[in-house]
């Protein structure tokens, strides 16, 4: 009796201590739990033991947050993310990282401020705001009595979300660096080095004209699965894009965006609820993309992948020759002389987006190759005998495609040097892996046997039984043993 009477108490304490740390546990949650809004005074700095990201800062639906993301392992950047995928759509800091250390800061004093004395990163919103927001949009507000006095869909990194306006004063910038999206006057670019244009989508006015002197056009993503460019009318876009989504309906779960991505393409994602999608590219065949290939790369549609202009080389990845850059017009390519390059030929190529290259129509193709060669800024020219008409490349050369066609002819100029230097190089370090490679086969074979031989007959049953595949290298030892084993 007694004792069950200490059981019956024993649990109804138990009961109480349960409780009581469960109502801790909520109140320690509500303490540590993301904030909806920062205000004045507010300060954060990395902690050394979140493995990819820190929110600091989350929207009303829990759906997106700022915080620290780890980039490098000990690099940071202040972005906004998709929680439930851990997909950044912002980087406030894009061109270069913060160290991940306490003495990396996020602080808001009217302005939200990133900085690191060690890298001298150094980002603010240069405002005078009460409070920080993240909109239920994944939209970022520093705001003054409940007005936005910057937002950070102002400042699209790679990423267009769903509803956010880009206009003709914005880019989007791959995250490597490389390729850039801005608006024309009536269309939509992709631009490679910021200079040359690659992919360009105009306006097809079917259900708005783009007017003169009506102001610029800007583009969004429209929930019903497009990408539209717009001018006076928000209802009446110019254009749309149709994404595969398109008028589908939109459910609260479904959510859109587009990014440049590192390929030079420009995709769209929907999201389902719980996996991001491929919804939509601009580009969808490979060999359009910019530098499929690489530098002087040939690559043919529909398969056997990537191989050189000069077909005396093989293809590696990166490229054929090294890069090549600015123009010929430098004190060896003066007047266009030939001192300064040498001349590459190839039939049955074809510059990809010929439309948006500089084309005339000339009677031969010495007549095309004309063009080129006296002009130090041209890079090459290509010639389709059937039509006459020559293109005029005067950007450095990048991938071309194989069309097959004899009647296709390409002319293009190489800097000189470009060949030797990048051949003895990949030949040197060959020579100098090949040697490398046999003394260490050499010494382990010698050093194996001789192990071998000490272990042999004790535990012979061992060689049987498969080794763990961490041991991989411990079981290559073990092939070699055997081989030489067969050979001796
Ligand atoms: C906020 O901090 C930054 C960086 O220390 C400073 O430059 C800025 O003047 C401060 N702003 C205000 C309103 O104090
Ligand atoms: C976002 O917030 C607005 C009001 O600020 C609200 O009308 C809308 O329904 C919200 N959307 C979602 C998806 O929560
Ligand atoms: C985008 O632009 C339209 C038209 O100017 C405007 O009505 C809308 O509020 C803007 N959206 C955002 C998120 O700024
Ligand atoms: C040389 O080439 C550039 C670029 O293609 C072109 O703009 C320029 O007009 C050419 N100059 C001559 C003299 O043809
Ligand atoms: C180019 O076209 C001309 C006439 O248009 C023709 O005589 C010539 O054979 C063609 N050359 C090639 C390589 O197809
Ligand atoms: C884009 C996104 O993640 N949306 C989610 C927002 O939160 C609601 C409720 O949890 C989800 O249903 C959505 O999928």
């Amino acid at each position: 009796m007694p004792t069950l009477i200490f059981n019956m108490f024993a649990t109804r304490q138990l009961r109480y201590i349960v409780l009581l740390f469960l109502s801790l546990q909520v109140i320690t949650f509500r303490c540590t739990s993301i904030p909806q809004e920062l205000q004045t005074g507010f300060s954060a700095t990395p902690e050394s033991s979140t493995a990819s990201f820190q929110a600091v800062l989350t929207d009303p639906s829990g759906n997106f947050s700022l915080g620290f993301l780890r980039v490098n392992p000990n690099q940071l950047a202040l972005a906004i993310v998709h929680v439930a995928s851990s997909e950044p759509f912002w980087v406030a800091n894009p061109t270069r990282t913060a160290s991940w250390s306490d003495t990396t800061r996020l602080f808001f004093n009217g302005s939200l401020v990133l900085s690191d004395p060690e890298t001298r990163v150094s980002w603010s919103t240069a405002t005078n705001g009460d409070r920080v927001v993240l909109l239920n949009t994944s939209n970022l507000q520093v705001q003054t009595k409940g007005s936005p006095l910057w937002e950070s869909f102002d400042f699209p990194t790679n990423t267009l979300v769903q509803d956010q306006n880009f206009t003709s004063k914005m880019s989007l910038l791959s995250s490597n660096g490389f390729y850039s999206m801005r608006l024309g006057n009536d269309f939509m670019g992709l631009y490679d080095g910021n200079e040359y244009i690659y992919w360009k989508h105009t306006a097809l006015e079917t259900k708005a004209e783009v007017k003169e002197g009506m102001g610029p056009i800007y583009a969004r993503v429209n929930p019903e699965g497009y990408l539209g460019m717009y001018q006076t009318d928000d209802k009446k876009p110019v254009d749309v894009q149709k994404f595969n989504s398109f008028q589908q309906a939109v459910t609260a779960a479904s959510f859109l965006f587009v990014r440049l991505e590192t390929d030079g393409n420009l995709k769209a994602y929907y999201w389902d609820g719980s996996n991001w999608l491929t919804n939509y590219q601009a580009i969808s065949e490979t060999c359009e993309l910019p530098r499929s290939c690489g530098f002087y790369g040939l690559c043919t549609p529909g398969g056997s992948g990537c191989s050189c202009l000069d077909n005396r080389i093989r293809f590696e990845p990166g490229g054929c020759f090294s890069d090549a850059s600015g123009d010929l017009c430098g004190k060896e390519g003066i007047g266009g002389n030939e001192s300064g390059y040498w001349v590459l030929r190839r039939t049955g190529v074809e510059p990809p987006h010929k439309e948006l290259l500089r084309q005339e129509t000339v009677s031969s193709l010495a007549g095309c190759e004309e063009l080129c060669q006296n002009n130090c800024s041209c890079w090459g020219a290509l010639y389709n005998n059937a039509t006459g008409f020559c293109y005029v490349l005067d950007s450095p050369i990048q991938t071309m495609l194989g069309t097959g066609d004899a009647t296709k002819v390409g002319y293009f100029k190489v800097r000189k040097g470009e060949e030797g230097k990048n051949r003895v190089w990949v030949r040197v370090v060959v020579v100098v892996t090949v040697v490398v490679m046999v003394g260490v086969i050499i010494v382990g074979t010698g050093f194996c046997v001789r192990r071998w031989k000490r272990r042999r007959g004790v535990k012979e049953e061992e060689w049987a039984s498969p080794g763990p595949y961490k041991n991989l290298g411990s079981a290559s030892f073990r092939s070699i043993e055997m081989s030489s084993n067969v050979v001796g």
